[in-house]
């Protein structure tokens, strides 16, 4: 799943595909270099934003979904019933929703009445505060019976099971330490039986694990690293800014499984 943030702010690629071409073109390239699918977002959730407006929202990503209509398969990285809505009718096919129906419950009819593909992540508290001091007595065990129970609430909304993916969130309200026991302890994810996604690509955690303790973004080996890492113990769906390295080094962890 290659990355395209239409937003001027984002914390890995802000500003860089603001301009809908320009975000068309980094969609129809990254499906050039082996993306399955491309998650288009208008809102960035990094830590300490505050969110954008339906309108704003709806301004950033439409140009770029009426450019690429047909071309490349999309997902909708959005929290808003209204955005997914227009996104689907524009081709989307999949919803991926930080806040697993959380923000806007309508957003789960919406994705039960195009039959689409939906990702449900998990995080803790909200994307202005959510680094400020986040606890768990059990990381693993507490993200999977969130996602368990945000997967029930989608099903019992009308998404088919069938159609749904989970995330558990890597750095959202989550330290370095979670996220690693995370990607450690996968399997209590991939026991509720369905597909995994990751997003590690370009992560402040990859940074600090590299050896820099003021990172605020990861370097590209590092996102590397952490992507086969995570498809190695399961994950099938690799969240990413730089797909061809990915897809490469993908390709080889594969083969050499
Ligand atoms: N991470 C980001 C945004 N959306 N969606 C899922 N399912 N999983 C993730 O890990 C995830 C996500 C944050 O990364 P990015 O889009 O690069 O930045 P921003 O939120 O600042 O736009």
């Amino acid at each position: 799943m290659g990355v395209v943030n239409v937003t001027p702010d984002s914390f890995s690629d802000g500003g860089l595909h603001f301009d809908p071409e320009l975000a068309a073109a980094a969609a129809r390239r990254m499906v050039e270099e082996g993306a399955a699918i491309v998650d288009i977002g208008g809102e960035s959730t990094r830590p300490g934003s505050g969110g954008v407006a339906v309108g704003e929202e709806l301004r950033r990503v439409v140009p770029v979904l009426e450019a690429l209509q047909g071309d490349v398969p999309v997902s909708i990285d959005t929290a808003k019933a209204e955005v997914a809505r227009r996104a689907l009718e524009l081709g989307a096919e999949m919803v991926n929703d930080v806040t697993a129906f959380r923000f806007d419950p309508a957003l789960a009819e919406v994705c039960a009445a195009h039959d689409a593909y939906v990702c449900l992540m998990h995080m803790q508290g909200e994307p202005r505060t959510m680094q400020l001091d986040p606890r768990y007595d059990d990381v693993a065990a507490e993200v999977a019976a969130f996602l368990e129970e945000r997967m029930a609430f989608a099903v019992a909304h009308g998404v088919r099971e069938e159609r749904i993916c989970l995330d558990p969130g890597i750095g959202f309200g989550k330290t370095v330490e979670h996220n690693v026991e995370l990607l450690r302890r996968l399997d209590v994810l991939l026991a509720l039986g369905r597909p995994v996604l990751i997003g590690f690509s370009r992560k402040s955690s990859l940074g600090k694990l590299a050896g820099d303790p003021q990172a605020t973004t990861g370097p590209l080996g590092a996102s590397v690293a952490a992507a086969v890492a995570a498809y190695e113990r399961g994950a099938t769906i690799l969240r990413v800014h730089d797909v061809r390295e990915h897809v490469d080094a993908l390709a080889v962890a594969r083969a050499l499984a």
